[in-house]
């Protein structure tokens, strides 16, 4: 096929059908061709399977690839769409084999294959471990926006590192996480296509040089070289493509030659034990800092990578340096890459040869910065001391662009030296015993022509309380823009009963424009539908009930009201409320086991950082109340408790949609956005949440009367915290949460041992800064509601089908749409 043909057919909406069929062919020939190498005497195993069907898949993904980098590169020079390049040290991808056989149609094909082979798809998608290169939401966000690039054909890449480990694994042992390496790549990974033509230096330590003339020339001591991985991401509508391109260190020189020739093996190999160091570990810490030399080496190698790669693109595709903030986005999620201005900067200056004015200005058109969070020990730093000893130069330009800045704010605000120390990229010390820092997000706010918030109450709560100062500054570069999650993983794979289900009622388009989910609304009192949903929801739980009793050796009834919290263990979260509320609901039973119960299955699951004491406190809590309750006879099918380890994608893809109530209760003001949230409304879970995050806009997109809301908000946490709270009067004047404190503190759930809990209680009882106390009574009252509204069936699938009518906005399509009008199209710079 010539190369206009192929973009002809590749660019046209939907492929014709015959076009299908060869796909198919193509497929199905690579699919023998890749078991025939593998060459299984007793027949292929369901992990041959599944790497063989992935390679066949990607042969097919590298074909899309190819035509949209041709595409893209053929855009001219009055494109109104910027490339994006989305830096994140996070990507959790999950498996990625359904989805791409759901984008390229060949699940049918594939399916027919393995029945001749006597296994089951669903079997062999299993095998396939998940990606998991990321943390959490922050992570799993930057997984949908891929899968939305694709979907709505922007020109983009994404960047991040291979870690060899992703994610810690979590087991638990006597209650306790213990964690484990996750060896995700142990098997070779069938997806990622190696790019040896691509590679870059990448400097760290030494010294500047000042030459001639006052040009300063950077001479790192230690010189890593960055190699390129692709993983593509289909879209579903079109044979467009998205590209992660993970970057993996490697030493300059393989061996030092000349010490192997000694002898010295230790010595020959160091610089290549110290290269691939980098490539170990994500951090598994959301909130801290780590405090390590090596993160601030992979954030400088990520962004140093993508970078000089941009830049090289930019130039091969005949662009001028003038114009590269014009024709390039590069977005920072989060402050991981906030180096990215101070990189471009010397690279536009050291090595193309620009002037400062000039490299600013295109540092400036180019760069904008997402923050995901409000808490104040999140925010990340990092000492002077460190940034001399690693990375000298970009200290020099750091220390010039907020010369420049300051000098620039004293001009605005004479005298107010207050303000100047406040808002300076240096913290001088006084916060760190006597240590200068490095401020990241101030670095990131001073170089952005953008930067929002994650959710409404989140980017207004930015701009009020941690960004006040630069809000105050530069008003007109703040800006929000709310999460959205894929429909296509989300909906489409990990719920296909009731995708089935939705497209009976409105047609298929939901995929692709998700808003269509709006008209379920008018359908939403029809019992017809109810029941049906009923009976989708019934078959998931079902599913998930055999998977508890495989992990846990747990009988769950399905009739039960399946009530779900699983995220990250972090105490503004707030699964301690939970636990307590499953605490409180047992005393009840016990003393009065004949009362009209409704049955409930409370299931948690997530991971703790492996330092965070408190977390991990939290979940051995869960673990000891699971199992008095569970084994109390007087309590039956009346209430279990479930906590699922090891959480992860995958796993939430089976929770999700067999969840009757999704459990969204952060403390008013702390949830950023959530976006677990979201798959649970998509999935008709009902929500019981706070005034927080993106539940806010989820409550009114459908209908508040529609969530169980309760608790404090943003406002009245902030008074209560200002005249002073004590926890304690809230435990005094409710004997049910006095007698659940009591019971934890009396060792009822850690067999009489009182020191087990003393921490986690006493910070309850003395400072409790996430206000359970003062949240307990209104949120049981809204569990009360919950139990009275299950026990009507009709109702509660009204409900229900609201919640996944009102969803429509909440779309990662959505989410980029918005992100490209107000911060990535040529149009924002203007
Ligand atoms: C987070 C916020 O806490 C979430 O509320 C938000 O939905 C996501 C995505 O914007 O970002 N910020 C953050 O640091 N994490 C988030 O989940 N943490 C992790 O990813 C572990």
């Amino acid at each position: 096929m010539n190369n206009t043909l192929a973009t002809r057919n590749a660019m046209s909406k939907k492929p014709a059908s015959d076009a299908a069929d060869l796909a198919a062919q193509a497929f199905a020939t690579a699919l023998e061709r890749e078991l025939a190498q593998r060459g299984l005497p007793g027949g292929p195993d369901r992990d041959s399977l599944m790497r063989a069907a992935a390679s066949a898949c990607r042969e097919q993904l590298a074909r899309r690839w190819a035509v949209t980098q041709q595409a893209d590169a053929a855009r001219g020079e009055a494109a109104a769409v910027r490339r994006v390049h989305y830096l994140s040290m996070e990507f959790l991808m999950g498996r990625a084999l359904a989805n791409a056989l759901a984008a390229l149609q060949l699940d049918a094909p594939l399916r027919a294959a393995l029945l001749a082979q006597g296994q089951s798809l669903s079997d062999v998608l299993e095998r396939e471990p998940d990606a998991a290169l990321g943390n959490g939401g922050l992570g799993r966000l930057a997984a949908c926006f891929l899968d939305s690039f694709a979907e709505l054909g922007l020109p983009s890449f994404g960047y991040g590192l291979r870690y060899q480990y992703g994610m810690f694994a979590q087991g638990i042992q006597g209650g306790r996480q213990v964690e484990s390496p996750d060896d995700w790549l142990r098997a070779g990974n069938p997806w990622e296509i190696h790019r040896p033509e691509l590679r870059y230096p990448v400097g760290f330590g030494g010294r500047v040089q000042v030459e001639e003339g006052g040009a300063r020339r950077w001479l790192p001591a230690e010189t890593l070289v960055a190699e390129a991985y692709d993983f593509i991401v289909p879209a579903h509508h079109s044979e467009r493509v998205s590209t992660l391109r993970q970057w993996h260190a490697a030493a300059e020189a393989p061996i030092d030659f000349k010490a192997f020739c000694q002898g010295d093996y230790a010595a020959a190999a160091k610089h290549r034990v110290a290269a691939d160091a980098l490539n170990w570990v994500l951090y598994p810490d959301d909130s801290t800092e780590a405090g390590r030399e090596l993160r601030l080496k992979q954030e400088a190698f990520l962004v140093s990578a993508s970078l000089q790669d941009l830049i090289q693109r930019h130039l091969r595709e005949g662009g001028e340096l003038r114009s590269l903030g014009r024709r390039n986005a590069i977005h920072l999620n989060d402050t991981h890459p906030a180096l990215a201005p101070a990189e471009l900067m010397r690279l536009l200056m050291d090595e193309q040869g620009l002037g400062w004015d000039e490299a600013w200005a295109i540092t400036r058109q180019a760069i904008s910065y997402t923050n995901h969070t409000l808490m104040p020990e999140a925010l990340e730093t990092w000492p002077v001391r460190m940034f001399e000893a690693l990375l000298p130069r970009h200290l020099d330009i750091i220390y010039e662009i907020n010369h420049r800045f300051l000098a620039e704010v004293r001009q605005r605000f004479p005298g107010d030296e207050g303000l100047i120390a406040r808002v300076s990229l240096i913290d001088e010390g006084g916060a760190y015993g006597g240590e200068r820092r490095v401020r990241m997000a101030a670095l990131s706010i001073v170089a952005s022509h953008r930067v929002n918030g994650v959710a409404a109450l989140h980017s207004e709560l930015m701009v009020q309380t941690i960004f006040a100062d630069y809000a105050r500054l530069f008003p007109e570069r703040f800006h929000n823009v709310t999460n959205g999650v894929t429909p296509r993983r989300w909906l489409q794979q990990a719920n296909p009963a009731l995708s089935a289900l939705i497209d009976a009622r409105i047609g298929r388009g939901w995929r692709q424009d998700l808003g269509q989910l709006a008209q379920l609304k008018p359908l939403a009192a029809d019992v017809g539908l109810g029941r049906e949903l009923q009976a989708v929801k019934r078959a998931n739980k079902e599913k998930l009930a055999a998977l508890i009793r495989r992990e846990l050796g747990l009988v769950v009834s399905p009739d039960s009201l399946f009530d779900v919290q699983i995220k990250r263990i972090h105490e503004y979260k707030r699964q301690l409320l939970n636990i307590l509320h499953v605490i409180a609901r047992y005393q009840a039973i016990v003393a009065n086991p004949g009362a009209d119960w409704t049955p409930r299955t409370v299931v948690i699951a997530g991971k703790a950082a492996s330092a965070y004491q408190m977390a991990k406190s939290i979940i051995q809590l869960a673990h000891d109340v699971a199992r008095v309750v569970n084994s109390d006879p007087r309590v039956g099918d009346k209430l279990k408790l479930a906590y699922l380890p090891n959480y992860g994608v995958s796993l939430a893809e089976t929770i999700i949609p067999a969840a009757d109530l999704s459990e969204q209760i952060s403390t008013a003001g702390t949830e950023a956005s959530g976006t677990g949230n979201m798959k649970f409304a998509l999935n008709g879970a009902l929500t019981i949440g706070t005034w927080d995050g993106a539940n806010i806009e989820m409550a009114e997109a459908m209908g508040v009367e529609n969530m169980f809301v309760f608790g404090l908000r943003t406002e009245a946490v902030a008074q209560i915290k200002a005249l002073g709270y004590d926890p304690r009067l809230y435990v005094e004047e409710n004997l049910q949460l006095k007698r659940v404190i009591d019971a934890i503190a009396q060792g009822d759930f850690s067999n009489g041992d009182t020191g087990r809990y003393r921490a986690l209680v006493d910070k309850l009882l003395g400072s409790d800064p996430y206000l359970l106390m003062a949240d307990f009574a209104d949120y049981l009252a809204a569990q009360a509601r919950v139990d009275a509204l299950f026990r009507q069936p009709e109702a509660w699938a009204e409900r229900a089908l609201r919640n996944i009518g009102g969803m429509g906005w909440f779309s990662s399509d959505r989410t980029i749409a918005e992100y490209v009008d107000r911060v990535w199209s040529v149009q924002s710079l203007r």
